[in-house]
């Protein structure tokens, strides 16, 4: 009999409905669903999702929801690996991990376009969530968990990306006056030895702006001998210098656990790739499990910031 669950393993909760969307909620033919970004309207909540087609590489639909719980997704998926032009060189294996933000009112979606020379940074945006306007890759390959800051800081585009170093990826601020061609870039957020999040860091979350802080919500990895284990922490960043950390949680707020977090297609991943704070401080986080399926885990921003760090 299993024992009855005591509260706090984790600071986040795990709806009650998890997994939110699995492959069998897709109305057409794929593999998996994971890995999905919201998108926040007067009266919708969008996800963008990461599909993994039966044929091995990822492409994007769309679900639509009015609870941010329950989800109807798109009859045809909405962005599909480039086959002709500029891009299809670099999404010949698809296309991954979107993550939205909305800087004075225009919808970008930063994406991992996968290819021969391995992971690139691609910026897109989108006025209707449906049809999907490439702008420019923006990293070299070797890069990606690409998101963009909701406001420019002292005039420029902020942006976090992970390229892989000597294979021990560390999350990096980039800067830019046009979204186009970024610089400044240092790192961060290092993997931290003798931690959870010892091997491999990338941000996860458009990072939420708070009084104390650019909050971050990212993902670690460390590595075991059974193989990598993703879960979910948390950093603090200056407003007005976001290459500064101000503290950072020594706990993951989430871990895999349940049997769709631990058994899947990748086992043992919790990788957030979005949140929504409702006006009542209620944050949801949309994070895929196992590489498999897409769940939703809450908490108050308030309890994020008192407790988890
Ligand atoms: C990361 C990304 C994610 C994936 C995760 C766990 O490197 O590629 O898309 O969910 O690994 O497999």
């Amino acid at each position: 009999m299993r024992k009855t669950r005591r509260q706090g393993r984790d600071l986040l909760h795990r709806w009650e409905g998890n997994p939110a969307i699995t492959v069998e909620d897709i109305p057409f033919r794929a593999n998996t669903v994971f890995n999905g970004t919201p998108i926040v309207t007067k009266d919708a909540v969008y996800l963008l999702l990461r599909v993994e087609g039966q044929h091995g590489y990822s492409f994007f639909a769309l679900a639509r929801s009015t609870d941010g719980l329950h989800f109807t997704i798109d009859e045809k998926p909405v962005m599909l690996p480039a086959r002709k032009g500029p891009f299809a060189l670099y999404e010949k294996k698809g296309i991954e991990d979107p993550r939205v933000t909305v800087i004075e009112d225009t919808c970008y979606v930063l994406y991992t376009a996968v290819g021969d020379c391995g992971p690139r940074i691609a910026l897109a945006k989108t006025t209707d969530y449906v049809n999907y306007q490439r702008i420019a890759l923006i990293s070299e390959p070797g890069n990606k968990d690409g998101i963009l800051f909701p406001r420019k800081i002292k005039g420029r585009y902020v942006r976090f990306d992970r390229p892989i170093g000597l294979g021990k990826g560390s999350i990096w601020v980039s800067y830019s006056l046009d979204l186009v061609s970024w610089g400044d870039s240092e790192p961060v957020i290092r993997p931290h030895d003798g931690y959870w999040d010892e091997f491999r860091v990338g941000a996860s979350v458009t990072p939420i702006e708070t009084d104390q802080g650019w909050l971050e919500i990212y993902h670690g990895v460390k590595m075991t001998s059974a193989g990598p284990i993703y879960r979910i922490g948390i950093v603090l960043l200056d407003l007005d210098d976001p290459s500064k950390v101000i503290k950072r949680g020594g706990q993951p707020i989430l871990s895999p656990r349940e049997e769709y977090e631990r058994i899947g297609d990748i086992g043992n991943v919790c990788f957030a790739c979005g949140a929504v704070i409702s006006d009542n401080g209620e944050m949801k986080i949309y994070y895929g499990a196992a590489d498999t399926s897409i769940c939703i885990a809450t908490c108050t921003l308030d309890k994020i910031l008192k407790e988890g760090f």
